[in-house]
């Protein structure tokens, strides 16, 4: 059976994106046919400024949307990062196989990095290397398979890239991952600037359809999307980006393809109608689970507690090893 990790960073509060590009394939496909750990990366969420309250609130949301979008703590292994010490205990091996070149080219690195300098912050040591913590966290498990949106496509190839040379230096330790992507909204972007990719923690939230929006909230987000200055409903990523987005995030929600889609609207405003009722009918069961879960944290903790201890049990072995091949005494 295949080896499955991906996870999510408690950055904001999770999104339409995070949930068409990720965690509905989690729920309908990838805890069905491998052996899968989601995780809440909240290590992951410390690289920026932040407020400590805030990513232990977001991340006890983020677990709970994680059981109430479907995961199942009988078919898979859920838990919060920072509770398995074996992946930032790999992390520093993976650093010291790393080189700094190939951290500073990533896209990741260079946009945050800016975006810190261009508020008068200093950037964060961890702004760069935590896409070699990314590749512990998934080579920790011999992951075959990482499901990730199109963003995440660079990290997985660093985690491959680390993987290969660490095999041919220190001997066979790794599994070699690959990134799988959904076949539609492996990219979606935000309402407002249909160019930029729809992100938890991006600034403006006009753009952004967060997983426990209200139906009012849903319904004005996508109303109010920027569409084009057209009039025709054409499904062109290129000239009509707005539009296209709308109509991937349709075919997503209630079926069909963006192209054929397109020839059933004749103005922007029934399409939109269409896409916030298909998006209210989405987050409604989840929003119904969510408020059960959230209303029993014991419940909630005790899942992220034993899929803690049985992370730790899968990542041990191979990162003990991995500490024994580059050279490091056993304890
Ligand atoms: N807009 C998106 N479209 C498709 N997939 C997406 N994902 C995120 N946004 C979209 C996928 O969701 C998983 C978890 O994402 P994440 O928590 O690593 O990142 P984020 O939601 O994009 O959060 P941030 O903080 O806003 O991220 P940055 O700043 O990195 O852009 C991943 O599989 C991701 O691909």
């Amino acid at each position: 059976m295949s080896r499955i990790f991906s996870g999510v960073k408690p950055t904001g509060h999770l999104t339409l994106g995070n949930y068409l590009g990720a965690l509905r394939r989690w729920v309908e496909v990838d805890q069905h046919r491998a052996d899968a750990l989601f995780s809440v990366v909240d290590l992951h969420a410390l690289t920026m400024e932040h407020d400590p309250a805030r990513v232990r609130r977001l991340s006890r949301q983020a677990a709970t949307l994680l059981l109430a979008v479907g995961l199942d703590p009988e078919r898979c292994t859920v838990f919060v990062q920072s509770h398995v010490g074996e992946h930032t205990r790999l992390s520093y091996l993976l650093e010291c196989t790393a080189m700094d070149g190939e951290l500073r080219r990533m896209i990741q690195y260079k946009e945050k990095g800016a975006q810190a300098r261009a508020a008068g912050q200093s950037v964060r040591l961890s702004l760069l290397t935590y896409p070699v913590l990314m590749a512990a966290d998934i080579l920790a498990y011999g992951t075959d398979e990482v499901p990730v949106g199109e963003d995440q496509t660079q990290h997985v190839e660093l985690a491959r890239d680390l993987a290969v040379r660490f095999n041919q230096r220190y001997g066979h330790t790794f599994t070699v991952p690959k990134a799988t992507h959904p076949t539609v909204a492996a990219r979606v972007m935000d309402l407002q600037d249909p160019t930029s990719k729809m992100g938890k923690s991006h600034d403006s939230g006009a753009g952004i359809v967060y997983l426990l929006d209200d139906p009012d909230q849903v319904r004005r987000k996508v109303m109010r999307a920027r569409t084009d200055s057209g009039t025709e409903v054409s499904y062109d990523r290129e000239a009509s980006p707005g539009v296209a987005n709308l109509l991937e995030v349709l075919a997503a929600c209630a079926g069909g393809e963006p192209g054929e889609l397109a020839g059933g609207y004749g103005s922007y405003g029934a399409l939109k109608r269409d896409v916030a009722d298909a998006v209210v009918e989405v987050l409604r069961p989840v929003q119904k689970r969510h408020a059960e879960l959230a209303a029993d944290g014991a419940y909630v903790d005790g899942v992220m507690r034993e899929g803690a201890a049985r992370a730790r049990e899968m990542a041990r072995p191979r990162v003990d090893a991995a500490h024994a091949a580059i050279g490091l005494l056993p304890g």
